[in-house]
């Protein structure tokens, strides 16, 4: 699949800092020192609907992992994946009467849009589940010669017992796994399972349903969970710097895509840091494709607003906290925007280099956009207040603002 096209990324003066980021599964905030290329894997949309606002904050999270790390000179290799076939996607494709081949791309290419019009940094591979397949097959009959997978009534499960840091993710206890598992697409109360929460790695086809060549697991489709591992392993390796999601992957699909990695290739752990994203809410709710509660990127952009606003409203909260989508968060971003934007367009202002260092260290504080923001208001109200002699300055917090926030004033 193709992804999107890149917005340039300015160089800025001066030395960019390491990042100090959030580990789910060590609890604590390590320091990402990734070689000469920084490796992540961004777990990407299931395309049953487009971009809503939920997306787009965790996208913008690891969009500025990214930017941190090219700050530092380092090349970054981003993967992201399309879950192209699962149940949710066929699921609303049957009750719209759609294909669901064509609901995926449709979806997927409005998904690229609103990235594009949003200044995320685009993956070097963009893969979907259905490319995928041919080599996830293989893995799930490694799995099972590895006895790391059983077969019931044709289908192959995941057994969580055969790795041996399986939990490590999430830290929770068998019952909280049990009740995410029922929650999340799991199938925790199915009769034969060896743990209730052992995931499919293959299903076999079903009456109706979409199904391809398994070799020898038979036809079927692949189960979410080795998706994302197969194309992680295909083009990072294994002990890649950051897995990436938003919270509500933490369990199962994290804690289960690092298991199957780690029983296929006896190392660990697949990732060196799992980072999750909040959870946004629209009125008090999470915002989900399920519960339909949504605000769409593409409609606030069919409505005139300026998508760097949209990106602003992301970065005014803390991409770990859960928060909630108002009209309020996004009109206080338009004003922002218009403060900034009237800032950069002087011929000259406060010396800037102060500030590049504070949003620099805000972002390597385990990416705390909010204080960043803060910084650039606090230059904003400077140069309105009492303007500056400096001709650079306009220009460098214009390109550390792009460069770094991916924000184009
Ligand atoms: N295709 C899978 C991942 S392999 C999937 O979860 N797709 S998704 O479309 O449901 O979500 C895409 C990304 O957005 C995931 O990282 C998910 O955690 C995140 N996300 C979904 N809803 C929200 C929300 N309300 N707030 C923040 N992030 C969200
Ligand atoms: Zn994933």
């Amino acid at each position: 699949m193709h992804a999107w096209p890149a917005s340039e990324v300015p160089a800025l003066p001066g030395q960019g800092r390491d990042l100090r980021i959030h580990d789910t599964a060590t609890g604590g905030l390590i320091t990402s020192a990734p070689g000469p290329v920084a490796r992540i894997y961004v777990c990407g949309i299931t395309p049953y609907d487009a971009t809503h606002i939920g997306h787009a904050a965790t996208y913008n999270a690891f969009d500025l992992v990214q930017r941190v790390w090219l700050d530092t000179k380092r090349q970054v290799h981003y993967v992201q994946n399309v879950t192209d076939v699962d149940d949710p996607l066929l699921e609303r494709a049957d009750r719209d009467g759609l294909d669901w081949a064509e609901l995926a791309e449709r979806e997927t290419a409005l998904f690229r849009e609103d990235m594009t019009a949003l200044r995320m940094l685009p993956p070097r591979q963009y893969i979907g589940a259905v490319e995928a397949i041919p080599g996830i097959v293989p893995l799930v009959e490694r799995l099972r010669d590895l006895g790391a997978a059983y077969e019931l009534d044709g289908d192959v499960y995941f057994s969580v017992e055969s790795d041996p840091h399986f939990g490590q993710v999430s830290h929770l206890d068998a019952a909280a796994m049990r009740l995410l598992s029922a929650e999340r697409g799991g199938d925790p109360d199915r009769p034969g399972k060896k743990n209730p929460v052992d995931p499919m790695l293959w299903m076999a086809a079903r009456e109706g349903e979409p199904s391809w060549d398994g070799g020898s697991l038979g036809r079927g489709r692949p189960g979410w969970h080795i998706e994302c591992v197969a194309i992680a392993l295909d083009h990072l390796g294994m002990g890649f710097d950051v897995q990436g999601g938003g919270s509500d992957l933490v369990f199962p699909h994290h804690e289960m895509g690092a298991s199957h990695a780690q029983a296929l290739t006896g190392e660990f752990p697949m990732a060196k840091a799992y980072v999750h994203a909040g959870m946004v809410a629209l009125h008090g709710e999470k915002m989900s494709k399920s519960k339909g509660n949504l605000v769409f990127v593409s409609q606030l952009r069919r409505d005139g607003v300026d998508p760097a606003a949209i990106r602003l409203a992301l970065l005014a909260h803390h991409y770990r906290a859960d928060w909630e989508w108002t009209d309020q968060v996004l009109q206080d971003a338009v004003t922002r925007l218009g403060h900034w934007r009237a800032a950069v367009s002087r011929p000259d202002g406060p010396p800037a280099e102060a500030l590049v260092e504070e949003i620099r260290e805000a972002l390597a504080n385990d990416l705390d956009a909010p204080a960043a923001l803060a910084a650039v208001d606090r230059w904003t109200v400077l140069q309105e207040e009492s303007g500056g002699t400096d001709t650079g300055a306009p220009g460098v917090v214009s390109r550390a603002v792009d460069a770094l926030l991916g924000v184009a004033l």
